[in-house]
C-alpha cells in the first residue's frame, strides 16, 4: 500500500538534490537501438586483414596502409568480426603477435542515409584489444585507448563526400601492453645476440589469462536524427509499494526540444509519464527488479520510452527521436555485516568468468553467451563477477532480463609493478572507470564496482591510488558501492580502508601449502576475522577454487584431480558456512570454466579451475556447486517477512 505523505517527502528531496551522477565525459554511450526514428546496421561477418610484421611494426603507417583499398598494399587474409584473431589460423607467428594488425571492410551505405542531411550516421566498434585507429575512406575518424569498452564516430559529413562509392572502413588494433596500459605489461628486448635474433622481443604480462586481440565485439552502422537523445541516466527508489524513477536526459545537436518521458509496465501498459530533461517518475504498485532465485518474478523490467522533438518555431516540429530504456527499480545499500538489495540482505553464490571460448578467444558468440546463461540457471547461480575487464553489454541486458547479478569490474587487472600506480596510468585508470561508469550506470543487474583485481596493495603508492580512484567512482555513481578485490592480507592492505566490501581472493592449500586441505579451516577462518576486524565491511570471497584435468582422479585425492578440487571446494564451504550469518556475504567460484592462459609451466594448456571444461562439460564439482548454490538459494534467496 502506498504512503502518499512520506512518498511525497520522498519525491521531494530526491527531485531538489542534485542528480547523483557526474558526466566528465562527452557525451553519452546508449546501446545503439532500433526505433522509428533510429537504424542499425551490423558489419559483422569476414574482413580483410593483415597483421603488421615489419620490424617496428610500423610499415602500415608509413606506407599509409588506410589511403588504399587493403588490398593493394600487400597480401591479405579473411578475418571474422567479431573474433580474438589469435587462433584462427594454423600461423603461430599470428597467435603470438604483438603490434598493429589491419582490419578493412566495404560497405554500401542506404541511400537515405547519405541524402538526408538531417540523419547522423554513427560507426560504432563494440571493442577491439587494445588500442585502435579508425579510418573512413582513408580519413581518420577516431582512436581509443582500451580493449573493452565501446568507442563511435560520427561519419556523416564523410560519407556524403562520395555518396555513389561504397564506403570503405579501416581500423588498425595494437594490443601492445604497457606499464600505463589497463592491463598494464612491459616489453622487453632481448639483446643477448648469442641467444636471441636482432630485435628479438617479448611482451610480459602479470595477469593470468591469455592477451586475445582484434575486434571483438561488434561493429554497426546507426543512424540518429541530428538532434538526438544522447544520453539517459536513471536513479530508482521505493518506499512501500511506491517506486521511484529518476532521470535525467542529455539531448545533443539542437536546442528548443521537447522531452516527452513515458514508463510503460512489462505488458506495455502506462505507468507514468513526465516532461523535461530531468525529473521523476512515481510507480503506484511498484514490481520491484529482484535477482533470480530471490522472487518468484525476477529480473522485473519497466520500459522508459524517451521521446524527443525538435521544433523549428512554436508549434512546428523539426525531427523526432526516440529512445527506449528498459529500467529495473531496485535499491543497493551496505551495512557493516550486510549487502543489502531492495532493504533485504543478499547473498552471491554465484561465479568469475572470463569471456573465452575455443577458436573464438574473446569475440562476441551468442550461442556461448547463452548456454553460459543456461548453465548458471541450472548451477542456480544468482550472481557473478566481469573478472577481468567489462564484459558485452548483451551479458548485461540478458543479467537485467534474468536477474543475475553483476559485480562489474574494469581491466585494472595485473597493476603489480610499482611503475603502474604513477599519475599516467591512475589517469588512464579513471577515464576507464568515466567510460565503464557511462556504459552501465543504467544496468539494474550491476549492483557494484570493481576497480582492480589483486593489485600489489601492500605497495606505499596504492594508498593514494586507491583512494583516488574509489573517491572518483563514487563521485561518479553515488548509488553503487565500489570496491577492489585484493590479494594482500588485511595488515599489509592500503587501499582497503577506503572499500564498501571486502573482496577476497585466497588459494590455501593450492599456491601454498599444496596438498594440504587440512589446513584451510584454520587459514581462511583467520584470515576472514582479521579483514573484518580491520575493515568491519561485510566480506565476499571473491576468488578460491583448484585446477582438476578432468578425467584425473585419485583418492584420497591428489591436486589436479577432480577429487581434490571437489574436497578443496567443500572445505571451503565449511567455513563459509560459519561465518554466513555474521558478516560473510558472498562467494565467487574461481572459475565458471577453464580459459586460456599464456604457456608457461604452471598451466597445462590454459587455467583449469573451471568447474565446467572450456567446451562447457562439468567436472564432478559443477554437482557439487549445483547442490550448494540450490540449497543456499532455499535458505537465503527466500523474501524474509519484514
Ligand atoms: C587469481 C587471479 C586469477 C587467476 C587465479 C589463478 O585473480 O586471475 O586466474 O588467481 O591463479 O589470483 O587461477
Amino acid at each position: 500500500m502506498s504512503v502518499p505523505g512520506s512518498f511525497s517527502v520522498l519525491r521531494v528531496l530526491w527531485l531538489l538534490s542534485v542528480f547523483g551522477t557526474v558526466l566528465p565525459l562527452d557525451g553519452g554511450m546508449l546501446f545503439p537501438q532500433e526505433s522509428s526514428f533510429r537504424e542499425v546496421k551490423e558489419l559483422n561477418g569476414l574482413w580483410d586483414f593483415r597483421a603488421d610484421g615489419s620490424p617496428n611494426r610500423n610499415e602500415g603507417f608509413e606506407k599509409a596502409w588506410y589511403k588504399r583499398r587493403l588490398t593493394e598494399t600487400g597480401p591479405v587474409i579473411e578475418m571474422p568480426v567479431p573474433a580474438s584473431y589469435n587462433d584462427i589460423t594454423q600461423d603461430p607467428t599470428l597467435r603470438d603477435f604483438i603490434g598493429w594488425v589491419w582490419y578493412e571492410r566495404e560497405v554500401f551505405v542506404p541511400a537515405r542515409w547519405i541524402s538526408d542531411e538531417g540523419t547522423r550516421v554513427v560507426l560504432r566498434v563494440g571493442s577491439a584489444h587494445y588500442y585502435s585507429i579508425v579510418w573512413v575512406n582513408g580519413e581518420k575518424v577516431t582512436e581509443h585507448e582500451g580493449g573493452h569498452l565501446p568507442f563511435e564516430a560520427e561519419i556523416s559529413s564523410l560519407i556524403r563526400k562520395e555518396p555513389t562509392k561504397p564506403c570503405r572502413i579501416t581500423i588498425a588494433v595494437n594490443n601492445t601492453l604497457t606499464l600505463e596500459t589497463l592491463p598494464p605489461g612491459t616489453i622487453q628486448y632481448m639483446n643477448d645476440s648469442s641467444r636471441y635474433p636482432d630485435g628479438f622481443f617479448v611482451q610480459n604480462i602479470d595477469f593470468d589469462f591469455f592477451n586475445y586481440a582484434g575486434i571483438h565485439r561488434s561493429v554497426l552502422l546507426y543512424t540518429t536524427p541530428k538532434v538526438h537523445v544522447d544520453d539517459i541516466s536513471v536513479e530508482t527508489n521505493f518506499m512501500d509499494n511506491t517506486g521511484l524513477v529518476r532521470y535525467k536526459v542529455s539531448v545533443q545537436g539542437g536546442f528548443n526540444n521537447t522531452l516527452n518521458i513515458t514508463l510503460m509496465d512489462k505488458d506495455g501498459h502506462f505507468v507514468a509519464s513526465s516532461t523535461g530533461s530531468s525529473g521523476g517518475l512515481k510507480v503506484v504498485d511498484v514490481k520491484l527488479w529482484w535477482p533470480y532465485l530471490m522472487h518468484e518474478n525476477p529480473g522485473y523490467l519497466y520500459s522508459m520510452k524517451v521521446r524527443q522533438h525538435a521544433h523549428r518555431h512554436v508549434g512546428v516540429f523539426l525531427q523526432c527521436d526516440v529512445y527506449t530504456l528498459p529500467v529495473g527499480i531496485r535499491t543497493i545499500n551496505v551495512t557493516n555485516t550486510q549487502f543489502l538489495i531492495n532493504n533485504k540482505p543478499f547473498y552471491f553464490h554465484g561465479v568469475n568468468k572470463h569471456e573465452d571460448s575455443d577458436i573464438r578467444g574473446r569475440g562476441f558468440d551468442w550461442p556461448l553467451i547463452v548456454k553460459d546463461f543456461n548453465l548458471m540457471k541450472w548451477l542456480g547461480v544468482n550472481s557473478f563477477r566481469t573478472s577481468h575487464y567489462p564484459y558485452a553489454e548483451e551479458i548485461l541486458q540478458m543479467c537485467d532480463r534474468h536477474g543475475i547479478v553483476v559485480i562489474d569490474e574494469c581491466p585494472g587487472v595485473g597493476i603489480k609493478d610499482i611503475r603502474s600506480f604513477r599519475n599516467a596510468s591512475l589517469s588512464h585508470h579513471l577515464v576507464v572507470m568515466d567510460e565503464l561508469v557511462r556504459r552501465d550506470k543504467n544496468h539494474p543487474s550491476v549492483v557494484m564496482w570493481s576497480v582492480a583485481n589483486e593489485p600489489a596493495s601492500e605497495m606505499p603508492p596504492a594508498e593514494f591510488y586507491f583512494k583516488t580512484l574509489i573517491e572518483h567512482t563514487k563521485a561518479l555513481d553515488q548509488t553503487r558501492p565500489v570496491t577492489y578485490v585484493t590479494i594482500a592480507a588485511a595488515d599489509m592492505d592500503k587501499g582497503g580502508p577506503y572499500v564498501d566490501v571486502v573482496c577476497a581472493n585466497s588459494y590455501f592449500a593450492w599456491y601454498f601449502d599444496q596438498g594440504r586441505l587440512d589446513i584451510i579451516p584454520l587459514q581462511l577462518s583467520t584470515h576472514f576475522e582479521n579483514w573484518y576486524r580491520k575493515y568491519q565491511r561485510p566480506i565476499i570471497q571473491s576468488e578460491y577454487g583448484a585446477d582438476a584435468v578432468p578425467g584425473l582422479h585419485m583418492d584420497p585425492p591428489m591436486m589436479f584431480t577432480e577429487e581434490y578440487q571437489n574436497a578443496l571446494l567443500q572445505s571451503y564451504h565449511d567455513v563459509f558456512d560459519q561465518k554466513r550469518n555474521q558478516y560473510f556475504v558472498g562467494e565467487l567460484i574461481w572459475n565458471f570454466a577453464d580459459f586460456m592462459t599464456s604457456q608457461g609451466i604452471y598451466r597445462v594448456v590454459g587455467n583449469k579451475k573451471g568447474i565446467f571444461t572450456r567446451q562447457r562439460q562439468p567436472k564432478a564439482a559443477a554437482f557439487l556447486l549445483r547442490k550448494r548454490y540450490w540449497r543456499l538459494a532455499n535458505e537465503t534467496g527466500r523474501l524474509l517477512p519484514d
